[in-house]
């Protein structure tokens, strides 16, 4: 890739809405980023391999478990301040932020929040280093947008379980150190419980041949009479709001992930608008060029905007799950348009991997399908605002 000039936009002067210490956590996240992520990301995305070595500075910088309060390891930072890192992450690759994502949202927040205080002590602080990583077992081959079909399932026996069935399109299955796996109990009822890399009857096989997310991590998790112990089921909830309530938090963090990764497909391309002349003049000199790039940082700006509100209402625990479902699909739209309009300014350039471009317009794929679709999102909506449910 080619050097990283990232100047990221601020069109509205945002950076007045934070305090010093969001824009110090911005800041060290952004240079991590161009010094560890930018140099090697093409190569890692090219040869579809997740670069492990990573992990440790993503603990360094507070990306694992932001908002888990220090005395279990974690960042204890704020809302914003996640947002603020999946944001840089992003911009750097969707792949390394879904992988802070999942261990952050979907692995230590489940522990935190429905966890035992053995479990929180035994799992927080080492997912907060890296030194363990996680991953988040809900999706199966015949039950995606509607979990609660889920087959997966445990039987009694003992002081453990005996856990069968399985799990697909699972980001970070191939390398992590544990599970957070949702099963029906005998009753059908959902809980949450912790599979470890190790136990006899558990196994990972990575997902091949993918376009897209190509720097991340995905796999299946087979469960063949997996005997799990009583004591890694989560005590605290039941149900599929279980495992919806850690989507609130991943997809908050993908609102503001989404965004970075459109405000580097704007930069670059507004960069390339001046350098590159056709017809005896740089292209952004050109009217239809400028429509694209007044657009894009149109709308940026107002999704800006709306991540920055949703943070504030999140941090006053006031943000609903369907104003997260409605900047999660905002964001991600916003950022695959601009990506695509990106990629044309490039003419050429734009498919080679020496702008970031065409692999964040590629990643965009996966992010407007998981944690919920942008169609399932629309009908949160349409839900929320009606009454009337149209899902079933
Ligand atoms: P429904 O009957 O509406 O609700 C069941 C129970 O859950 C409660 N609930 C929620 N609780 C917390 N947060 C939410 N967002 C919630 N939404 C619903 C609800 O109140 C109810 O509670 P209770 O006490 O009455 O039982 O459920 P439904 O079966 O009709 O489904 C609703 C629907 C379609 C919105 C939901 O299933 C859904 O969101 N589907 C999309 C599935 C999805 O997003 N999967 C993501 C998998 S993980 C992933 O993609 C990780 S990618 C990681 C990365 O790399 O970044
Ligand atoms: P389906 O549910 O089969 O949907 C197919 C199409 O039908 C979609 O367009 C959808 O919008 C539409 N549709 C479905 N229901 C309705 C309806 N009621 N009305 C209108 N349209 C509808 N899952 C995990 O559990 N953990 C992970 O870590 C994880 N990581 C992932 C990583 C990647 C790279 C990918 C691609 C997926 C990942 N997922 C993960 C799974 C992801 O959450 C699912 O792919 C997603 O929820 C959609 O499920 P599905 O693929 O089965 O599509």
């Amino acid at each position: 890739m080619a050097t990283d000039n990232y100047q990221a936009p601020d069109y509205y002067l945002l950076d007045e809405l934070l305090s010093d210490e969001h824009k110090l956590i911005r800041d060290s996240a952004r240079a991590w980023v161009k010094k560890e992520v930018s140099p090697i990301i093409e190569e890692y995305a090219q040869k579809a391999e997740f670069p492990r070595q990573i992990i440790k500075g993503l603990g360094e910088i507070g990306a694992f478990g932001p908002y888990i309060p220090t005395e279990y390891g974690g960042p204890g930072l704020d809302q914003i301040s996640y947002g603020l890192i999946m944001q840089e992450l992003e911009r750097g690759d969707s792949g390394v932020r879904s992988t802070a994502s999942v261990q952050s949202s979907l692995v230590m927040y489940p522990i935190y929040a429905f966890g035992s205080e053995e479990q929180k002590h035994k799992y927080l602080p080492k997912l907060a280093t890296g030194e363990l990583m996680g991953c988040f077992g809900l999706t199966e081959p015949d039950f995606g947008s509607n979990p609660a079909g889920m087959i997966t399932n445990f039987k009694d026996a003992g002081d453990h379980v005996i856990l069968n069935g399985a799990k697909m399109w699972i980001s970070n299955a191939p390398f992590a150190d544990i599970a957070v796996v949702w099963a029906k109990n005998e009753e059908g009822i959902i809980h949450g419980l912790v599979v470890e890399r190790g136990m006899e009857g558990f196994t990972t096989p990575e997902t091949h041949g993918k376009w897209s997310l190509r720097a991340s991590a995905t796999g299946e998790l087979v469960f063949d009479n997996v005997k799990v112990p009583k004591a890694n089921i989560f005590p605290n909830v039941k149900g599929l709001k279980g495992p919806l309530s850690c989507l609130n938090s991943a997809r908050y963090g993908i609102s503001w992930g989404a965004l970075g990764a459109a405000m580097d497909c704007y930069d670059t391309a507004l960069r390339y608008s001046k350098e590159r002349i056709q017809f005896g003049k740089p292209i952004g000199g050109f009217q239809l060029q400028q429509k694209k790039l007044a657009e894009m940082i149109s709308e940026i700006t107002k999704a800006q905007l709306l991540c920055w509100r949703l943070g504030v209402l999140k941090n006053e625990n006031r943000a609903t799950p369907a104003q997260i479902s409605m900047a999660k699909r905002n964001s991600v739209h916003v950022a695959i348009t601009i990506a695509r309009e990106a990629r044309q300014m490039l003419g050429g350039m734009g498919i080679t991997g020496e702008y970031p471009i065409m692999r964040h317009m590629m990643n965009l794929e996966s992010v407007i399908t998981y944690e919920g679709t942008h169609d399932i999102h629309l009908l949160i909506t349409g839900m929320d605002v009606t009454g009337l449910n149209a899902f079933n």
